[in-house]
C-alpha cells in the first residue's frame, strides 16, 4: 500500500458559487476514487511556500500532478499569448519544488494535464501556449463532451512503460496547450495522430505524465485504470 500526495488546485476565485464564495484548495474525487479502490491512502498537499516542499513530501510515498491553470511562460522565456489563459505563479513554484523533492528521494512521480506541461517545464523543455499555435486540426478540448468520454486517438511507443496500452488508444481530451520542446531527459511516448505529444517518461527518474485524464474514465476503461495501478505499484 503506498501513500499518494496528490498536490491540490487552489480555487480562488470567488465570484462564482461553486464553493459558495470560498476560496478552497480541491482535488478531483475520481483521483481520490481511484487511488483508495486500489488499496492506497491519499493526502491533498496544499500549495505552500517552496521551501516547505520537502516537508511534505517526507509524508507521502508518491506525487501525483493534476490538471488546472497553464503554466506561466516566464519559466520557459517567453512572454505571455494573447491566447494564454489563467496561471498561477505560486503553484506553479510550489509544484517545481514538489518535483526537485521528489527527484532527490528516488519518489515516482504522475502527472496528468498539467502536470505533464508543468514536469516538461521543469526539465527545461517549452509549451505551445495555444494550440493555435500549432497545425493541429484535431479537437484537443472536446468539451461540452462529458469528460467520461474518449474522443481522440494516440499512438503509444510499446517499448516504454505504457506498453501495456494498446498501440492505438483511444483517449479523452481536455487541452488547450501542448509540449513544443521536450524537457531534458525526457522521452515523448505516445503522440497524437497530429504529432502532438500525447505522453511523457523519465523511466530512471519514475517520471510518468499523459496529456489525457485517465481519472475520468478509469471505471469504464481498463487500461486507464491500469496507468494508476501502474504509477502506484511502481518502484524506482
Ligand atoms: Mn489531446
Amino acid at each position: 500500500m503506498a501513500i499518494i500526495g496528490i498536490v491540490g488546485t487552489p480555487y480562488h476565485t470567488v465570484d462564482k458559487t461553486p464553493f459558495w464564495w470560498n476560496k478552497v484548495t480541491y482535488t478531483r474525487q475520481s483521483f481520490i476514487d481511484v487511488f483508495q479502490t486500489l488499496g492506497h491512502t491519499v493526502l491533498i498537499l496544499p500549495v505552500d511556500q517552496p521551501e516547505k516542499a520537502e516537508v511534505y513530501l517526507q509524508l507521502v510515498d508518491k506525487i501525483v500532478l493534476t490538471g488546472g491553470a497553464d503554466v506561466s511562460p516566464q519559466y520557459y522565456g517567453e512572454e505571455p499569448h494573447f491566447k494564454l489563459e489563467t496561471t498561477d505563479p505560486i503553484r506553479d513554484a510550489f509544484e517545481f519544488a514538489i518535483i526537485d523533492a521528489a527527484l532527490k528521494f528516488h519518489k515516482p512521480i504522475l502527472g496528468v494535464c498539467r502536470g505533464l506541461q508543468v514536469l516538461n517545464v521543469y526539465f527545461g523543455g517549452s509549451l505551445y501556449q495555444d494550440l493555435s499555435q500549432t497545425t493541429s486540426q484535431i479537437k484537443h478540448r472536446q468539451s461540452p463532451t462529458p469528460q467520461e468520454f474518449p474522443t481522440h486517438h494516440v499512438l503509444v511507443d510499446q517499448q516504454s512503460s505504457l506498453s501495456f496500452l494498446p498501440e492505438q488508444y483511444f483517449v479523452n481530451s481536455f487541452h488547450h496547450q501542448a509540449v513544443k520542446n521536450l524537457g531534458e531527459g525526457l522521452k515523448a511516448i505516445a503522440h497524437g495522430t497530429d504529432g502532438l505529444v500525447e505522453a511523457i517518461e523519465n523511466k530512471e527518474k519514475g517520471v510518468l505524465a499523459v496529456q489525457w485524464h485517465p481519472e475520468c474514465t478509469w471505471t469504464t476503461e481498463a487500461f486507464d485504470r491500469q496507468i494508476f495501478e501502474y504509477f502506484a505499484n511502481r518502484s524506482l
